[in-house]
């Protein structure tokens, strides 16, 4: 692949050399964790190619749009409402990162002790590893956690962005805000696009990124059946291509997988044996290339089958109503939808203790596994309420924390392999 996209790379501004190491690194880390699994289906295929040109075809994609018109958006974060921008003719990727690669730079001006994810998407750009990033014609930020609006301050020196002030509260006065940010947004996106949001459109897009939570919905409940006839690993990667493929093409062709998968479900076929431990996923989310929790758990004899994430059912779990036929009903029907998210930014945020609860039992897991990176302190402060509401269910729950380095894993494996033990 670097031959054939050096040009556009160094167009972007990439370091050469700097990106050939990540995607050497990338190419390898798969290898061992997804390529290296057994009945992987058929369908996975496709999620191997669009992987293996992330940084390639989906990058001259995203160009061919922008000289085509189309506005490249950045976001960050679930709370940024992708409707608006599919309405204005734009394109939304996900920016968050999840590697290690760029920590030397980010750390020039971020404290060393900021978790890494905002070290990785800063570190990302300073170090001129992201092409994702330098195609983008403006960046949302969101008032989340402190970490990452105080380093967006520092970021917005790099990009074009545009921060929405999100609530931190559930009540009426809070909807009212996220209503004005929405709004502004809105006209940022239609300024930025040159697009006018239409109801139309609007319509059209509501349809359009509730049909990818659909698929990704049927995903989820195909899933559930012992044995499971997909793995967490692939599941994981299935979420986070969502946020950078196109959004008609991966819906069709995670459908085409799901219907591989009721197949699988009908004959009894799974992944694992039946006595395997099934594990759920819960906390932070886990972006492009994070897959080390996951491997390590699947390769200590338990199988995951949920994520209670932004890169899991966080994402996908709510839709937005669709009967809204004026621009004020489709607006108010965002808004509702979005207020639902439970992210542990929100105090109190009772919803996210149920759902966790709730999605154990349906799933029927033998454990939960809380993640966290280090230094967050919505999630890793939050893992004791999660704790709390499991016990009351009699479901087991192990804590870690960590963050995107290797140095750990042995580590993690021993605590991992204990807990698989222990929930037999
Ligand atoms: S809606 S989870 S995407 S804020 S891990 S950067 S919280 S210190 S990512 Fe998130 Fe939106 Fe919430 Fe979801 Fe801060 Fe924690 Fe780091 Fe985090």
């Amino acid at each position: 692949m670097n031959e054939k996209y050096e040009k556009m790379w160094e167009d972007l501004g990439l370091d050469i050399s700097a990106h050939d190491g990540l995607l050497k690194v990338l190419g390898q880390f798969y290898g061992d964790i997804y390529l290296s699994q057994d009945k992987r289906l058929k369908g996975m295929e496709y999620l191997d190619f669009v992987l293996s040109e992330v940084h390639g075809l989906r990058i001259k994609e995203l160009q061919d749009a922008r000289a085509a018109g189309k506005k490249i958006i950045g976001t960050f974060c679930m709370f940024v409402p992708e409707e608006l921008i599919c309405a204005a003719n734009s394109t939304a990727v996900g920016l968050c990162a999840g590697a290690e690669i760029g920590k030397e730079a980010a750390e020039k001006i971020l404290p060393r002790n900021t978790c890494a994810l905002i070290k990785s998407f800063v570190g990302f750009k300073l170090a001129k590893l992201c092409p994702y990033v330098e195609s983008c014609d403006l960046v949302i930020g969101e008032t989340t956690c402190d970490g990452k609006k105080k380093a967006y301050e520092i970021f917005q020196e790099y990009v074009p962005m545009h921060i929405m002030e999100l609530p931190q509260m559930k009540g009426a006065c809070d909807r009212d805000l996220y209503m004005t940010e929405v709004l502004k947004f809105k006209a940022k996106i239609e300024e930025v696009s040159g697009h006018d949001i239409t109801a139309d459109n609007l319509k059209e897009a509501i349809k359009l990124i509730n049909n990818r939570r659909k698929a990704l919905q049927r995903l989820n409940q195909l899933r559930k059946a012992i044995p499971t006839p997909i793995s967490g690993r692939d599941v994981l990667l299935i979420n986070q291509i969502s946020f950078y493929d196109d959004p008609w093409r991966f819906t069709a062709k995670i459908n085409e997988l799901c219907d591989e998968l009721e197949k699988r479900v009908q004959a009894g076929e799974g992944i694992v044996e039946n006595d395997i431990p099934r594990l759920m996923m819960s906390g932070c989310p886990m972006a492009v290339p994070n897959w080390k929790l996951p491997y390590v758990v699947e390769s200590s004899g338990a199988v995951i089958v949920g994520e209670e994430s932004c890169i899991g059912t966080r994402n996908t779990r709510d839709l937005v109503d669709e009967t809204g036929e004026t621009m004020e009903k489709m607006i108010n029907a965002l808004v509702d939808r979005y207020m639902r998210i439970d992210c542990a930014c929100f105090t109190p945020n009772p919803e996210r203790l149920e759902h966790i609860v709730e999605m154990a039992k349906d799933l029927k897991v033998n454990g939960v596994i809380h993640y966290a990176l280090q230094f967050c302190h919505p999630y890793t402060i939050e893992a004791y309420k999660v704790e709390k509401a499991l016990e009351q269910e009699n479901i087991p729950l192990l804590r870690i924390e960590t963050d995107y380095s290797m140095e750990d894993i042995e580590q993690l494996k021993t605590r991992v392999e204990a807990f698989v033990e222990m929930v037999k």
